[in-house]
């Protein structure tokens, strides 16, 4: 089955629907039930429909404007910056309310060059073996390759785990229900919340000019999903057995001669279907 279909991480098969084999050894606790939880009224308010049809297009303007890029700038990111769009990405919802999510930060150099060579290594057998003629040529077009800069370069990697179960003061585990799905719901919001620190409807005077050949300033990353390192990066960050490596996004400023794929994305017409 791993043969056959490669691109599933050996480590994070989505096994939130079967009962997990550790499901058996370790005492596990009703989560719920346990203490009653207080319903409160919801805030509801409204913005007039004119308001709320521009707020949606400007919202999508901005989010249109993201992209993968591979090449970021060393220059330093202010840290608020990313205790804020980790605090969004916590927004998720979650299976139960469980929020199975650790996020890892990591701006030590040392620490950064030891993702390196780990993702670097896997990868490369990711490339010439395990994904396969195919997959290789599918990628060629967007020259992405396992030699990886922006591991060394982009002045954050956040690495996100999701927590296959829970453990509770006492030691006994908890139930993550649909714990792959929520956390990456979490890593969606984590890139939406990264793109509102590229400037689009902004008033002028708190724009600060970009170099030369910036088009897109604010803050870029990269979806990355090293494939099969997972058990090494989590045993490097002294992350606990229960967390699995979901996502890892460098972040920074974009390189100055950064390059994108010049792509385009399908019209509404080919992704809704209107009933
Ligand atoms: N994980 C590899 C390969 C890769 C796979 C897909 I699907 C992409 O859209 C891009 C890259 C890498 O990061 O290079």
């Amino acid at each position: 089955e791993a043969e056959a279909r490669p691109w599933v991480d050996e480590d994070l098969q989505d096994d939130t629907e079967i009962r997990h084999k550790d499901e058996e050894d370790g005492d596990w606790v009703e989560s719920g039930g346990e203490e009653e939880l207080a319903h409160v009224p919801y805030p509801a308010s409204r913005y007039p429909v004119e308001v709320m049809v521009q707020r949606s297009q400007d919202f999508f303007s901005l989010m249109n404007q993201r992209r993968s890029v591979r090449f970021i700038s060393p220059e330093p990111v202010p840290r608020q910056v990313i205790d804020n769009v980790i605090r969004t990405a916590g927004t998720a919802p979650s299976g139960a309310h469980t929020e199975p999510w650790t996020f890892v930060v990591v701006s030590d150099p040392e620490v950064k060059h030891q993702i390196r060579l780990v993702v670097e290594e896997e990868e490369e057998v990711n490339y010439r073996q395990r994904m396969g003629d195919k997959w290789v040529s599918d990628l060629q077009r967007l020259r992405t390759n396992w030699v990886k800069q922006y591991l060394d370069v982009a002045p954050y990697l956040v690495l996100i785990f999701k927590q296959t179960y829970g453990i509770v003061a006492g030691g006994q585990k908890r139930t993550h229900y649909y714990n792959e799905i929520s956390v990456s719901i979490s890593c969606g919001l984590l890139l939406a919340a990264l793109q509102s620190a590229v400037p689009t409807c902004f008033k002028m005077s708190t724009i600060v000019p970009v170099p030369k050949k910036a088009k897109n300033a604010g803050l870029v990353t990269v979806t990355t999903t090293p494939l099969n390192c997972g058990p090494q990066l989590r045993l490097l960050l002294g992350r606990p057995a229960n967390e699995k490596l979901l996502m890892l996004l460098p972040v920074g400023y974009p390189a100055p001669d950064a390059t994108v794929p010049d792509l385009t994305r399908k019209p509404l017409d080919d992704i809704m279907v209107h009933l």
